[in-house]
């Protein structure tokens, strides 16, 4: 059976052959296409992001839905290659600085909860980084815990609290 899946790219570091985030996010969509067994159905435009949490670089992010036989497992196992192949080391340090990050959003499975692997993905509800993206390319794909498709969740997205004083 053929699943679609909806992933998120993240990348706040350059690299030293691809370059700056932006471009590796463009050599990250190609390396996507040329997965065994997946093909790309759609890309977002590649935004530039203010970061959440700790780090202090500025993120590029995208996101891509892909069609392919993989299981969860073995898709997620495929992106953590490609994240290899873009230099990405686990060193125990979450939301540290990298070159490439590849999240499952969503996919076509509904939810899904395995070691190491929940879909969809925890946190991106309150992303804007994600959902901005999302909306343009799977706007009507609904959260299954929800039940708001994307472009709802993208509009009610609260913006920062205006300063009382
Ligand atoms: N994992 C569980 N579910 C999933 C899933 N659906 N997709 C596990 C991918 N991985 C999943 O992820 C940590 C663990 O989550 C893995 O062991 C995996 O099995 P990771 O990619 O190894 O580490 P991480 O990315 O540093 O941590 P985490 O918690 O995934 O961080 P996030 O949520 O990716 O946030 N600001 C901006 N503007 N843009 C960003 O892209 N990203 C982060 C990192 C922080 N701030 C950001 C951005
Ligand atoms: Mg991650």
């Amino acid at each position: 059976m053929k699943h679609r899946y909806l992933v998120a790219l993240g990348s706040n570091m350059p690299h030293a052959h691809h370059g700056p985030p932006e471009a590796v996010l463009r050599a990250a969509f190609e390396a996507l296409a040329g997965l065994p067994r997946v093909k790309l159905k759609a890309v977002s435009a590649i935004l530039r992001t203010a970061p959440l949490g700790p780090s202090r670089r500025r993120y590029a992010n995208a996101v891509a839905v892909l069609k392919t036989r993989l299981d969860p497992a073995e898709l997620l196992a495929a992106l953590r290659d490609v994240e290899a192949r873009f230099g990405r080391k686990r060193r125990g340090q979450a939301w540290g600085a990298r070159a490439l990050d590849l999240d499952i959003i969503l996919w076509s499975g509904g939810c899904h909860a395995s070691p190491g692997l929940v879909i969809p993905h925890i946190s991106f509800r309150n992303r804007r980084f994600v959902l901005q993206p999302a909306c343009r390319i799977a706007g009507d794909w609904c959260d299954p815990v929800t039940g708001l498709s994307m472009r709802h969740l993208c509009a009610r997205l609260t913006r920062p609290a205006a300063n009382p004083n």
